[in-house]
């Protein structure tokens, strides 16, 4: 028998006649695991898997959705060829047709409504190089004012409170290696377990060392499970809480009165303010016991270290931007930020959520996150394009707000790349309508999203396994992301369209780059100087030290693991606190007799975002199949909801139907409705349009809903 089996595997091994290695890294969250892409010929098929390369952040680490990324970027529906729409139907045209059909629709579009009447709209999920394309192709090709990306719906709040506050604004900082040495770690509206899973062992260790873990979450989840003392916050009252915290800290005498006065501007405006609050009127309003609420802020003042991370949960709010001010509020009372083991960290979601926020995609934004509308930043970065500076637009709209635009008539074209805004952004139904007026939209993606859908004219583009380019990851670490597996069909990579579409609209000269490397050379010039400064890093450099941390301003800077040690980035070199009110300027919706229950939304493990890619592997989309609603079983008998049963959830806005799923730990006026899934099923039917108006971020984590059982 032993015989049989041997020689048995011994032909099979036999049988791979060919083994190719394809380097990579996740398409997916901001971990940016590394892998390695493994094709097996054999005699009778091709076979793939995917493995993890050890690197400083992930480790070799990969999850689930890493292991199976390969499925849909070999999936029989990837694009290969440029389609345009005629009679409502998708034709195959050649690249020269489609690039005249974009020269064409574009010159006239202009010619007849002006500059403003184009727009792009960008990602977080294409590479550094492509981001500072994309924003040099708005403002030189198309000389639009009207570009932003996805990342506004991700990282804004975030963004725009880090810069307010540090002066600057990098995901973490600290490394990713300090979290296990910290002694206080507050997870705030973060899912980490399912979002960016090979994290986990940082915070595990932690744990271990005897770190003290609070997770601020409406819903107790796998991250959660991991925190000593879990605040079930009501949803949305964030910056409540966290000025519960403050109140405890001043209260107790907790506060670093030497860091205070050294390092900070502002403290006596929120003493003032916070000192007047009532802590029972907190606990009130956010649904947290005070005796939680005190425990949380005096373990984690009283420690000697302490890292804060915020998340969608915090920051995709009406006020999110101040919630996450509130927080950080919370390190600079108590001193713990630009010290060994003592941060900040926003947990970045899109595989570049970082780079793609500093290189200029962004409406009010030029390269190395200098501002559109400062006149010295203009004029430096016209002289690296080498344009005149009074041709270069003004600051334009965020990513909703263009929407609205669109549907006003005032933007009449768009150029989309990577982003599938009619699930993902609120009030989805208005999106598509508003989307469907335009004179011409042209989508460039590896499949026929939605979006796409509704689309002129698709053009094809490479995945993560063919495009090389760097990503900056949940760190700031940029990684060169090397990637060769072969192109099929005539699909070109982001990088490519971007130049080729430049040249037909006779800006080719801005645009002559034969390489992403080249690309990346112009980025670092133009980055110079700036707050994300790149200006130190080369492939090379990147390749043989894999990766560095920004900022990086000259070739032997070793790159900036820990921000802040010598003073904060304003002028003054001091941070800025500011008073947060407990409710937010945009009221949120609140619940009433028609519509009782909160409803918060997020992500599930196995799929990600809007789910065109990840319904598209088989494995993945097996796990987890359909949308559904989680509610706890005390509500879900108030409202005759069956476990496991059809469900209507309806918001001022639309409604949506989806399976019930109980569950002891939520809150019980909160349900919780993934945004993976689209028609239907889309919760982003339900979600209202009202955006944060420092940052423009859309309140995705509360609407006021009501429920009632389908009939079956
Ligand atoms: N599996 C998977 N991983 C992903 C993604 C994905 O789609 N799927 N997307 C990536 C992207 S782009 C992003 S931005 C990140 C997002 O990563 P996260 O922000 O961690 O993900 P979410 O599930 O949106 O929200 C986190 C948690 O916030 C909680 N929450 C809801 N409302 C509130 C509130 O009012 N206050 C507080 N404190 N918490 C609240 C939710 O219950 C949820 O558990 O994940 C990245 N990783
Ligand atoms: N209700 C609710 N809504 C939300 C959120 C929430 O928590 N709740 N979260 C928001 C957040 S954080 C985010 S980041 C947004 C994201 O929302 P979207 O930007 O709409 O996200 P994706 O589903 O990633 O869409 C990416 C599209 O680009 C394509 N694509 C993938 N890789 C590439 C590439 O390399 N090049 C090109 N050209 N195309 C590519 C994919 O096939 C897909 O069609 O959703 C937001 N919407
Ligand atoms: S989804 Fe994130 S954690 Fe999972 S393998 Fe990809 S990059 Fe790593
Ligand atoms: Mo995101």
């Amino acid at each position: 028998m032993t015989e049989m089996l041997l020689r048995y595997f011994r032909t099979k091994q036999q049988e791979v006649e060919k083994e190719t290695v394809y380097p990579s890294q996740c398409p997916f969250c901001s971990m940016q695991c590394k892998m390695q892409l493994i094709e097996q010929v054999t005699v009778t098929r091709k076979k793939y898997k995917t493995v993890g390369v050890d690197n400083p952040t992930s480790e070799g680490r990969l999850c689930i959705k890493g292991m199976h990324a390969h499925q849909h970027a070999l999936h029989s529906e990837r694009l290969k060829y440029p389609l345009r729409k005629v009679n409502g139907e998708f034709v195959r045209i050649s690249w020269e047709e489609a690039l005249e059909l974009i020269r064409e629709k574009f010159t006239a579009i202009q010619a007849q409504h002006g500059k403003d009447a184009l727009s792009v709209y960008g990602s977080a999920t294409i590479t550094n190089e492509e981001a500072y394309l994309l924003g040099k192709f708005a403002r030189v090709a198309l000389g639009t004012r009207y570009i932003d990306y996805n990342g506004r719906l991700c990282m804004s709040a975030a963004a725009s409170a880090a810069a307010k506050t540090f002066g600057m604004d990098r995901g973490f900082t600290n490394t990713i290696q300090e979290i296990p040495h910290s002694r206080c770690l507050i997870l705030a509206g973060t899912n980490m377990a399912e979002c960016q899973p090979t994290i986990m062992p940082y915070f595990e260790k932690a744990k271990e060392n005897g770190a003290f873990i609070i997770a601020i979450d409406p819903r107790e989840t796998a991250t959660t499970k991991l925190a000593d003392l879990h605040l079930k916050v009501r949803p949305g009252m964030d910056a409540a809480l966290a000025n519960g915290f403050l109140k405890v800290i001043l209260d107790e005498d907790l506060i670093d009165e030497d860091f205070l006065a050294r390092h900070v501007v502002g403290f006596e405006e929120v003493r003032e303010y916070v000192s007047a609050l009532d802590l029972n009127e907190i606990a009130e309003m956010t649904g947290v016991p005070l005796s939680q609420i005190r425990k949380a802020a005096s373990v984690f003042a009283r420690e000697e270290s302490g890292m804060i991370f915020t998340a969608r949960g915090v920051e995709q709010q009406t006020d999110g931007s101040s919630a996450v001010r509130n927080f950080l509020n919370i390190l600079l009372a108590t001193g713990k930020i630009g010290k060994k083991y003592s941060g900040y960290g926003a947990v970045t979601g899109q595989g570049n959520g970082q780079g793609a926020r500093e290189h200029g995609q962004k409406a009010d934004q030029l390269p190395g996150y200098r501002s559109i509308e400062n006149e010295a930043d203009r004029q430096y970065i016209a002289d690296v394009w080498k344009v005149d500076v009074n041709e270069l637009p003004r600051k334009g709209v965020s990513a909703f707000e263009m929407i609205q635009k669109v549907d006003q008539g005032e933007i009449k074209a768009m150029f989309l790349m990577c982003s599938n805004p009619i699930v993902s952004h609120p009030r989805a139904e208005f999106v598509k309508q508003a989307l469907a007026k335009l004179d011409f939209l042209v989508a460039v993606d590896m499949f026929i999203s939605e979006t796409a859908q509704l689309a002129d004219l698709i053009l094809p583009t490479t995945s993560y396994l063919e495009t090389e380019g760097t990503m900056t990851n949940v760190e700031g670490r940029v990684l060169l992301r090397e990637a060769s597996f072969p192109v099929r069909g005539e699909v070109k990579h982001d990088w490519k369209i971007i130049c080729e579409v430049a040249d037909a609209l006779g800006k080719g000269e801005y645009f002559s780059f034969s390489s992403p490397e080249e690309v990346f050379h112009e980025l670092c010039v133009a980055s110079r100087g700036g707050i994300a400064d790149y200006s130190g890093m080369s492939y090379e450099r990147l390749r043989r030290e894999k990766g560095l941390l920004w900022p990086c301003p000259d070739e032997t800077h070793p790159g900036t693991e820990r921000l802040f040690e010598a003073g904060f980035a304003h002028p003054d070199k001091k941070a800025r606190m500011v008073p947060v009110s407990n409710t937010a300027k945009i009221a949120k919706e609140k619940t009433s007799e028609t519509y009782p229950l909160f409803l918060t939304t997020g992500r599930i493990m196995s799929h990600y975002l809007t789910g065109v890619q990840t319904r598209k592997s088989a494995t993945l989309a097996a796990r987890e199949f359909e949308s559904y609603m989680e509610i706890h079983p005390a509500t879900a008998k108030k409202f005759q909801i069956n476990d496991q049963s059809l469900v209507k959830v309806e918001s001022e806005r639309g409604s949506i139907v989806v399976r019930s799923k109980w569950s002891q730990t939520i809150r019980k006026d909160t349900v919780f409705v993934p945004l993976h899934w689209t028609e239907s099923q889309n919760v982003n039917r339900l979600v209202a349009g009202t955006l944060d108006p420092s940052c423009g971020m859309p309140g995705f984590k509360v609407s006021a809903v009501k429920i009632s059982a389908v009939d079956q």
